[in-house]
């Protein structure tokens, strides 16, 4: 039985046997990305002392300008998987190409994919506002001892067998599934570990809060603004609060713990929306599902999109059940 005192280390330990594989392998992973996570979190924190903060000069493969600690917490959760030996390849938000680890090895029997945006979020460093990690994880489907190949990570997102987020708020946190539900855990930064803070979290069945970059209001299909009306309209226990941090952890975050929905449509602009299916929608979507809520493009569940490229980038609709079914009625009208 899980409780507040537990630390993530036994509660990986004491939790390893209801894992679909028990190799321990994953259980290794989990812990190199939270030791990862406390080394960008140091970094993250003291951001405001040092003169780290800016852009790096260098732009990601969308074409974004680059903030430094973009690239240390890529390096650093790279260099930490590479180096502890755990995984046989990485696609990363910040990376162009995906990187296979000791392809060469014929020996090498790691069994597991992770696909992470090292710090989303990022142009909310400068102003203070808390920022993330997300991570997810797969068996690889290409035979093991052999290069990981590009439809290790092209797979759907049901097939994940393990996502989470780390959030640099106030407190430190990280919050993970491996499909036996959401745990998040609390950095203690005396002491340097995390403790079961928030055991099995559930999005409430339905929420009061919408979170949505209104700016883009006019870009959006009718079926989001028809919704967005409704959400502001006087009935019920409407309307809602309005609460968008541009920060999609800390909106996930907030929305899981109070109840709410968190849109990010296609509009005119971008046709496809602006998150990534594969580093950002997809272990969301396997959060929400595993806390009782529900992801979809609008139309069609997150999970069970074929991807087709690393970076590709959908429609995303995640939270509260209720409020997420609602949103998908008014697209379909609509339609
Ligand atoms: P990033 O991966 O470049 O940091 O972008 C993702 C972020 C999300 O965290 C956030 O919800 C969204 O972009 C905000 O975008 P916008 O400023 O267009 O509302
Ligand atoms: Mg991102």
């Amino acid at each position: 039985m899980s409780n507040k005192n537990q630390t993530l280390g036994e509660f990986i330990i004491e939790n390893q046997a209801s894992f679909k594989y028990t190799s321990g392998e994953l259980s290794r992973l989990i812990n190199s990305i939270r030791l990862a996570a406390k080394v960008v979190n140091h970094e993250v924190n003291k951001a405001g002392l040092v003169d780290i903060i800016g852009a790096a000069g260098d732009t990601n493969v969308q074409g974004e300008d680059q903030q430094k600690l973009d690239v240390y917490a890529n390096d650093k959760f790279i260099q930490t998987l590479i180096n502890r030996n755990i995984v046989c390849g990485i696609a990363s938000e910040e990376e162009d190409d995906f990187i296979a680890i000791n392809s060469q090895d014929e020996n090498h029997q790691n069994k597991y994919v992770v696909l992470i945006d090292p710090l989303d979020g990022s142009s909310n460093i400068d102003v203070n506002v808390s920022v993330g990690t997300i991570f997810s994880v797969y068996r690889r489907v290409t035979p093991v001892g052999t290069p990981v190949q590009i439809e290790d990570f092209l797979q759907k997102g049901n097939q994940q067998v393990a996502a989470g987020y780390v959030i640099y708020g106030t407190s430190t946190m990280l919050v993970y599934t491996t499909g036996h539900g959401v745990n998040g855990f609390t950095l203690n930064p005396a002491i340097g570990s995390y403790y079961l803070s928030h055991p099995n979290m559930q999005f409430p069945e339905d929420g009061k809060i919408y979170s949505v970059n209104e700016g883009n209001y006019i870009h959006f299909p009718q079926g989001v603004k028809d919704y967005i009306k409704y959400c502001q309209e006087e009935e019920g226990d409407r309307p809602y609060t309005s609460r968008y941090i541009g920060s999609l952890v800390s909106d996930f975050h907030r929305n899981m713990i109070k109840g709410g929905i968190y849109m990010y449509p296609k509009s005119s602009k971008n046709s496809n929306g602006k998150l990534r299916l594969l580093y950002e929608c997809n272990p969301m979507a396997f959060l929400a599902e595993q806390a009782n809520g529900k992801a979809c493009d609008g139309f069609t569940r997150i999970l069970d999109i074929e991807p087709t490229e690393l970076h590709q980038r959908v429609p995303f609709f995640c939270g509260s059940k209720n409020m997420v079914e609602k949103a998908e009625e008014f697209m379909k009208k609509a339609q």
